[in-house]
């Protein structure tokens, strides 16, 4: 009795629930009555015929009136002034046309309801951007997403997530989520953005870093956590934004940083595995670009080593002060000399000098620093480290960087046990730009935040 009640209480839903139908799945429902909807992407009006090309984020279709048919009278009128990028809902037939070239089927409509009208001219054409400002297209996001070069861009970066996501789900992490308004300015106290908090003041956090470690000394042992992250750092670059989302991973019983970097490497591999499965072919179509599933392991280098392979193979000189970290142009060369030397887009690049580099990374027993940064396509995508998990330790970095107050609470975590641990964090919206040769940030970015950008 209560299966047939089911049954029923599905039927009904399935009327009363009409979930829409995709292009993608258009073919699973030739020679039905459908009701589409979509973008007016284009309209040819021809004497006998009106085509009306609509689209949704998974493809386009045809749909075809015959003017001369009384009964599209109202129809054919409406298409004849009908604006570009309106947005409409067919209901119509949907049959198999071997002729139309767009998926072999049109829709023959019997209703168009327009659900919203577009003014007749757009801000810019999306379809063609060269000799658009950059700027420009900015201003009207909205517009410049309907790409099908940004819509694809996106649908990657999602899947990119997720399958980070399932790598770490599989691997016994779980998803936290850190508070982004902060009593103390985190880090190192500069690059933050301070807002008004009632009466007192609060920042905006530059990384969830204080909290994934938090969650370590907590016993929560593997945590990860997708979020954004805020720094008030007055960098035009192509890379840098004043917000951007973080891929945050903190795990604990580790033996050294290697682990960490075994970990990452592992979870990018697993990922981009997944991802040219899903959208090889796709990437390679819109973007004329190969998803490279990298090789594991990846390869190591010392940050000294680095320099000296520039200089004896590019000729690339800098003086003395400077190699305490890779400079845009070494970061740069690197990728050429990770494809020369290892056959390889990723390179690790670990031994950077203690005193430049977070307190919170460990120094082991001879002050060696036990973090790295990773390094894809010559731009850094990754900070990471075994974290110093000693109370006494700790609080001697934290003094050495003349950190007091602020990290106070911090301190505190290591003082009742706290698991040795490590990890790390991805820029995602550096991943995407990367993984789809995009030229700017501003561009990877959903909607890029910048030192002038602070709108829509
Ligand atoms: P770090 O400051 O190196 O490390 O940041 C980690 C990664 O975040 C990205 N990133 C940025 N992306 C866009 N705009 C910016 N202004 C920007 N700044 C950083 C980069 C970078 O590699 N707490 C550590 C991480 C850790 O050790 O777990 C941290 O924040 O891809």
């Amino acid at each position: 009795m209560t299966v047939v009640v089911m049954i029923v209480v599905l039927i009904i839903m399935k009327e009363k629930i009409k979930m829409r139908i995709y292009v993608k799945d258009l073919n699973k429902h030739l020679d039905q009555k459908i009701e589409f909807s979509g973008f007016v992407d284009s309209i040819r009006n021809l004497q006998w015929v009106q085509f009306v090309i609509v689209k949704d984020l998974t493809g386009k279709v045809q749909v075809t009136i015959e003017k001369s048919e009384e009964k599209n009278k109202e129809m054919v009128e409406l298409i004849e002034s009908l604006p570009l990028e309106s947005t409409v809902k067919i209901t119509g037939k949907l049959i198999s046309s071997p002729k139309v070239k767009l998926n072999g089927m049109e829709i023959i409509p019997e209703k168009i309801e327009v659900t919203s009208k577009s003014e007749h001219e757009i801000p810019f054409n999306y379809k063609n951007i060269d000799g658009v400002n950059l700027d420009t297209r900015l201003d009207y996001r909205f517009i410049d997403l309907r790409s099908e070069k940004n819509q694809l861009m996106f649908m990657v970066q999602s899947s990119f997530i997720k399958y980070m996501r399932e790598y770490l789900y599989n691997n016994n992490f779980i998803e936290i989520h850190t508070p982004k308004l902060i009593g103390a300015a985190s880090e190192s106290g500069a690059e933050v953005f301070e807002v008004k908090y009632f009466d007192r003041k609060a920042y905006l956090a530059q990384s969830p870093q204080f909290y994934k470690q938090m969650a370590m000394a907590s016993g929560l042992e593997k945590i990860f956590e997708v979020a954004p992250c805020f720094r008030a750092e007055n960098s035009n670059t192509s890379r840098h934004a004043t917000e951007f989302t973080s891929f945050d991973v903190e795990f604990s019983y580790i033996n050294s940083y290697e682990d960490v970097m075994n970990l990452e490497a592992e979870m990018l591999t697993y990922a981009l595995t997944k991802l040219k499965e899903e959208f090889g072919e796709k990437v390679k179509e819109t973007f004329g670009l190969d998803i490279v599933v990298p090789t594991l392991p990846f390869p190591v280098m010392k940050l000294k080593d680095v320099y000296k392979e520039l200089e004896e193979r590019y000729n690339y000189k800098v003086p003395e002060s400077e190699k305490t970290d890779l400079t845009t142009e070494a970061e740069k060369l690197s990728y050429k000399l990770a494809k020369e030397k290892f056959n390889h887009e990723f390179l690790f690049v670990v031994d950077y000098p203690a005193d430049k580099r977070a307190f919170y990374h460990m120094r082991n027993e001879e002050g060696k620093l036990q973090g790295y940064d990773l390094i894809w396509r010559g731009v850094e995508i990754t900070s990471g480290a075994q974290r110093e998990h000693r109370y006494e330790k700790i609080c001697e970095n934290a003094k050495s960087k003349g950190l007091g107050e602020d990290v106070k609470f911090y301190l505190e975590f290591f003082k009742y046990g706290c698991p040795p641990h490590g990890g790390f964090a991805i820029g995602v919206d550096r991943l995407t730009m990367l993984l789809l040769d995009i030229p700017t940030i501003k561009e990877s970015q959903f909607l890029f935040r910048g030192p002038n950008r602070l709108n829509p």
